[in-house]
């Protein structure tokens, strides 16, 4: 356990990061003793420190709850963050000069049609109080170096959350089994991932009700309205100047944009 002024402290370099565009080293390597409550110490610091500069929360979400993201990132332990109203793009265009080395990743979302409050939160709980799910592309881009990380570091830096496109497809949860819709990700027209919602935790409500009980051991709960990110199904893929991007999801549609 850390002192609160190095928490403000951490939170703040990492914010200034975001701002100015400039990777940095990762936490860990100043300070190797940094533990995962740590990491929402400092994540909880920065959250305060956007909503003080006048941001809201667009959404929660869930990462690493893949096999190909935890592979990918060598990380094997599922993580919680939040993406900020700034952060969701609506025009279909990404701008590549606002960030440092951002990559797409395709998952499924919730909006919940009431509240969620663990423990003992199961998948069955999360469906019966999901109103919608949706498709969504989201755009991680680490403040670290290499996009190189350990667990407390990726949770403090706001689980890399970056930009996100919301797929315009709204579908009420017992009209799909999610654990079965397919989602492709193609870059420039080459197809460079695929997957199933199963990739994610067997079913990406699992992922949502994971987040109900994590929340409740500080007290919180999941709120009618939410939306949530369940975690990438694919893993995620470096974009460039020029790129175009589109996903197709089964029975959710598509996502399409491009980088500028
Ligand atoms: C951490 C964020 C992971 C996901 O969906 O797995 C994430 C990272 O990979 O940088 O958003
Ligand atoms: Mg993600």
């Amino acid at each position: 356990m850390q002192s609160e002024l190095l928490y403000k402290r951490l939170a703040q370099k990492l914010v200034d990061a975001e701002l100015n565009r400039e990777e940095v080293v990762k936490l860990t390597a100043e300070y190797p003793e940094l533990t995962v409550e740590d990491g929402y110490r400092i994540q909880n610091e920065l959250v305060s420190l956007k909503l003080r500069q006048g941001h809201r929360i667009f959404a929660s979400k869930m990462g690493l709850t893949s096999q190909a993201k935890m592979k990918q990132m060598n990380v094997h332990e599922p993580i919680r963050g939040y993406i900020f109203d700034y952060m969701n793009i609506e025009d279909g265009i990404l701008p590549i000069n606002e960030l440092i080395h951002p990559k797409v990743e395709a998952e499924i979302a919730f909006v919940l049609s009431e509240d969620l409050e663990g423990p003992g939160i199961t998948y069955s709980h999360v469906l019966a109080a999901t109103d919608y799910v949706v498709p969504a592309l989201e755009i991680i881009d680490s403040r670290y170096a290499q996009f190189q990380f350990t667990l407390p570091d990726v949770i403090a830096d706001n689980t890399s959350s970056s930009r996100v496109f919301i797929g315009s497809m709204w579908r009420k949860p017992d009209e799909l089994e999610l654990d079965l819709v397919g989602v492709t990700l193609s870059i420039n027209g080459e197809l460079k991932d695929l997957g199933a919602g199963a990739a994610v935790l067997g079913h990406p409500a699992h992922s949502v009700a994971m987040l109900a009980n994590m929340l409740a051991r500080e007290g919180r709960k999941l709120h009618k309205g939410d939306l949530i990110l369940s975690g990438g199904i694919t893993g995620s893929h470096q974009l460039r100047e020029g790129d175009v991007v589109s996903a197709k999801w089964g029975g959710l549609g598509s996502i399409e944009f491009v980088v500028k």
